[in-house]
Formats: structure tokens, C-alpha cells, sequence
């Protein structure tokens, strides 16, 4: 059979069941498109001299690496004319951007963390691109945050790209995960991992341990359990990975299985946690909970937190069910 192309499959998507809108179809082509550019200048790294800090910092404080500039600006120049969003917030950016008067607006509002993981690229590790695309409400031709904030349950789309070895687009429209890999030569994404699935059980997770003492106690809990091995409750060994790449440690989850989590941290008492809500933890949790697994803040289904500002903050824990299942448990003792 001839290969299935990211168009060729959203095409037949919407031919097949009308849950595919055209206009949608477009948005995440040009995601898409958007992200091959982002590639070449990760790949091209110090080539094209985009490695390093850009001298300034984000809305959250954080030091802006040179990638997350270009990766930012790369997603707006692609995204503004096309017609399909009505308006787009980016982690990089402290408001909504609204699109410019000359060009149509659409029905879309278009989230996105333009370079997860942006510590790891001047070390050649693996760094992604995340989306989350709500429907702007009803009769609102401008956009404001609170247009924005809207549970993750409410989400109609989420693609994530990865450049990694191999580079891939992740997506889901709320029926099954369905994966591309980039072929370089002919400059398409063409579906390898068709209808995705997070094993129900496992013996890997994924947290950053130099936080353990600053955790709270149903996480020190978990955590220990899991070290202790067949000597312990659990009754088995776990291994553990840390890439420190949000992107990377959720297709890990989808390809083989596992938790990941990022808990709330008594050192900032007032963050509920370091990943952000609208760019982080909804997509993640949706797509990981469409290929069977499930994810919370520890206490209730992410996807039904409802958001307070755009740059809200929050505990996860995605990943196989069984854990997440007993980690959220402890957490309600
Ligand atoms: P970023 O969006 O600024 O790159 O931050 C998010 C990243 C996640 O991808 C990753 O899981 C986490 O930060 C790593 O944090 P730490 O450096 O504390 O281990
Ligand atoms: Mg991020």
C-alpha cells in the first residue's frame, strides 16, 4: 500500500466521518509546515548559529534560549494569514497575540509551547513543539485571555512535534493517537505509528529525584515504594529516565509505557507546580489519556481543571493507568 502522508490522512479524515472540520484540517497542516521549518534551524544548530541564550527573558521569568525566539516567531509568521485561528497565546508571550487586521479570522484559538524542553538544546538532546487548539467562543471576534481559559476537556486538537533522532508529529482529534516521522528527502510526515496505545501497566518512571526532599509526602510515598524494588510493596524493580524534555518523555509513555510527573515543590509554595496548564498539561494529558492511559495533578483529571489565568502552573502526573491510578490515590489519603 502507498504511504499515508500527514495530508492524505487528514483529507481522508474528513472525508470519512465529518468530525475533521476543513478549516481545522488547515490549521494543522499549517502546524505542520510550521514545524519543518522549526527542524531545520534545530538541526542545523550551530551552523546557523540559533544555539545559545537570547538575552532575554519570557513573561515567566525564565531566560529565553535563541531557538525559543525563532521557534515563537516561526509559528506566528506561519499561523497568522492562513485564516484558521482567532487568536494565539504562546508560553514565550505574556498575551494572547490577536492577528493582524489584514487578514481573516478564524474559529480557532491556537496554544503553544514553542520549544518544550529548551534547556536540553545546546547539548543535542531532544526538545519538541506542543499544541493544544480550543474553539474560540461564539461571537467573539476579539479575543481576550479569559476567551481563553477554558478546561482541557474542551480541546478539539493537539499535535506535538519531536526532534529527536527521528522527527515526529504526535497528534490526536479526540479519537485514537495516530504518529508521523518526517521524511527528510521528501519533505513530508508519513503515519508510522498508526493508533498509539499506552501499555495499562509498567516498571519505568520519569521525575526529576534531585527535588525528592522538596516533594509532598504522597509523592515521597510513591517514589520510595517504586525504589524499594521486589523488596518492597510493589514487589517489583522499576527503572527510571529523566530527559528533561516533556516532549520526549510522553512519546516514551506512548510508545512503551510508564509515569511521568511533575509534582508541586515546597520550595514555591504558591506554584502548583513547574509545567504550565494550557501549553503543557492539557495536550499532554489529553493525548496520553486517547491512547488509554490517564493523567492528573495528583488529585483530579487534569483536563478538568478549570484555568484561572493563561500562564497557570500545574502538578502532572501522566502516564499508564495503574500508576497513576495509586499515585492519585495516596494523594487522597
Ligand atoms: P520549558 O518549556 O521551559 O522547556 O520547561 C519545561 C521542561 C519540561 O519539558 C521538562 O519536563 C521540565 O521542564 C524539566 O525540568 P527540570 O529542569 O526541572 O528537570
Ligand atoms: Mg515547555
Amino acid at each position: 500500500m502507498s504511504r499515508i502522508t500527514l495530508s492524505r490522512f487528514l483529507i481522508e479524515q474528513q472525508r470519512r466521518d465529518g468530525t475533521l472540520p476543513a478549516d481545522l484540517r488547515l490549521l494543522i497542516e499549517t502546524v505542520a509546515r510550521a514545524c519543518k521549518a522549526i527542524n531545520f534551524s534545530v538541526n542545523k544548530g550551530a551552523l546557523a548559529g540559533v544555539l545559545g541564550e537570547a538575552g532575554t527573558g519570557n513573561v515567566q521569568g525564565e531566560a529565553q534560549k535563541k531557538l525559543d525566539v525563532i521557534a515563537n516567531d516561526v509559528l506566528l509568521d506561519a499561523n497568522e494569514w492562513g485564516g484558521s485561528p482567532a487568536a494565539m497565546a504562546s508560553e514565550e508571550m505574556e498575551l494572547p497575540y490577536h492577528i493582524p487586521g489584514e487578514y481573516p479570522k478564524g474559529e480557532y484559538l491556537l496554544l503553544f509551547d514553542p520549544l518544550d524542553g529548551s534547556s536540553n538544546i545546546d547539548v543535542n538532546i531532544s526538545v519538541g513543539t506542543i499544541f493544544s487548539v480550543l474553539r474560540c467562543p461564539a461571537g467573539v471576534s476579539h479575543p481576550s485571555e479569559a476567551d481563553f481559559l477554558q478546561p482541557g476537556t474542551t480541546q478539539v486538537a493537539m499535535p506535538y512535534t519531536l526532534y529527536g533522532p527521528q522527527t515526529m508529529l504526535v497528534l490526536t482529534f479526540g479519537n485514537g493517537v495516530h504518529g508521523f516521522t518526517l521524511d527528510r528527502e521528501f519533505g513530508s510526515f508519513v503515519l508510522t505509528h498508526p493508533d498509539m496505545r499506552v501499555p495499562e501497566s509498567t516498571k519505568e518512571f520519569a521525575i526529576n529525584m534531585s527535588n525528592m526532599r522538596h516533594w509532598e509526602a504522597p509523592v515521597q510515598r510513591y517514589v520510595n515504594e517504586l525504589l524499594a524494588g521486589t523488596d518492597g510493596p510493589r514487589g517489583k524493580d522499576f527503572n527510571m529516565r529523566w530527559v528533561a524534555s516533556m516532549v520526549a518523555e510522553v512519546h516514551r509513555i506512548l510508545t512503551r509505557g510508564g509515569i511521568f510527573m511533575y509534582p508541586r515543590d515546597a520550595r514555591d509554595p504558591a506554584k502548583p507546580g513547574k509545567l504550565r496548564l494550557m501549553y503543557e498539561g492539557n495536550p499532554m494529558a489529553w493525548i496520553i489519556e486517547q491512547a488509554g492511559g490517564m493523567a492528573t495533578n495528583g488529585y483530579q483529571r487534569i483536563m478538568e481543571i478549570q484555568p484561572s489565568k493563561l500562564h497557570e502552573r500545574v502538578a502532572v502526573f501522566p502516564g499508564s493507568r495503574e500508576e497513576v491510578e495509586i499515585v492519585t490515590g495516596y494523594h487522597a489519603k
